[in-house]
């Protein structure tokens, strides 16, 4: 009885972020910018790719972020240093952003002339996967750290997204990651998903992530 009441409103909860995601993408749309919703376990480099990122494609575009984290603003303030547009969500007790907390920030501030909008997510490899905000792509972060099993036991997120970018890469030698067998397990659920391998500390693949980022715009 108790899973029937909590399986509904998980439903009601689910279909209601889903209209509002719905909402959030009209407002992208019209302010003519592309939504980017950066995904990925606690730590796995989100924070460091974002000011890779930044760093490069700020002189030429209008960037903005969204930074979501459940206390404090450490990210936010790492990322002032390369944009001022950095809007910070605190989520208190929500292990992920949701649809009306981006609706919110979108009725709130003004976005004009953004040409790209970054949203870091709360670190989680779980909850993010159920919440779609409206975003026109949906990148996770894998970092070689955490082991190649994890696409298969956090298969949502995985078959949710569009990109999958390995995360420290320049510690594959010291690691028992299996590339191959984590691409394997990302092909099967997910054959659309494209890859990049990266790392921001020998900047390994950053051209080809920043080619993919300036591709939605070309
Ligand atoms: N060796 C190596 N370390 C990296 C790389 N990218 C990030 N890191 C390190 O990984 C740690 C976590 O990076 P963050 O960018 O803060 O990770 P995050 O995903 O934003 O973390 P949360 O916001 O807490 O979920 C930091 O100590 C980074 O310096 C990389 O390419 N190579
Ligand atoms: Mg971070």
């Amino acid at each position: 009885m108790h899973e029937t009441v909590d399986q509904h409103m998980l439903e009601s909860i689910l279909g209601r972020n889903n209209e509002l995601a719905h909402h959030n993408r009209e407002h992208f749309n019209e302010l003519g910018l592309v939504a980017i919703n950066i995904m990925s376990a606690p730590g796995a480099g989100k924070t460091t790719l974002l000011e890779k990122t930044l760093s490069s494609l700020s002189t030429d575009y209008d960037c903005s972020v969204i930074e979501g984290d459940m206390i404090g603003d450490l990210d936010a303030k790492r990322l002032q240093k390369y944009i001022p547009a950095v809007h910070q969500i605190t989520t208190g007790k929500s292990c992920h952003l949701d649809a009306q907390m981006i609706a919110r920030l979108l009725h709130a501030q003004k976005f004009g002339g953004t040409d790209y909008l970054f949203i870091e997510n709360v670190g989680n490899l779980v909850c993010p996967a159920e919440f779609p905000l409206g975003e026109h792509k949906r990148v996770v972060l894998l970092s070689v750290t955490e082991g190649d099993d994890k696409p298969l036991k956090y298969p949502v997120i995985f078959h949710n997204c569009d990109v999958v970018v390995f995360t420290k890469c320049d510690l594959l030698p010291y690691v028992t990651f299996n590339m191959v067998k984590a691409k394997d397990s990302i092909q099967n659920l997910n054959p659309k998903a494209q890859c990049f391998e990266l790392s921001v500390l020998n900047d390994t693949g950053v051209d080809n992530w920043l080619n993919w980022i300036k591709g939605m715009r070309s």
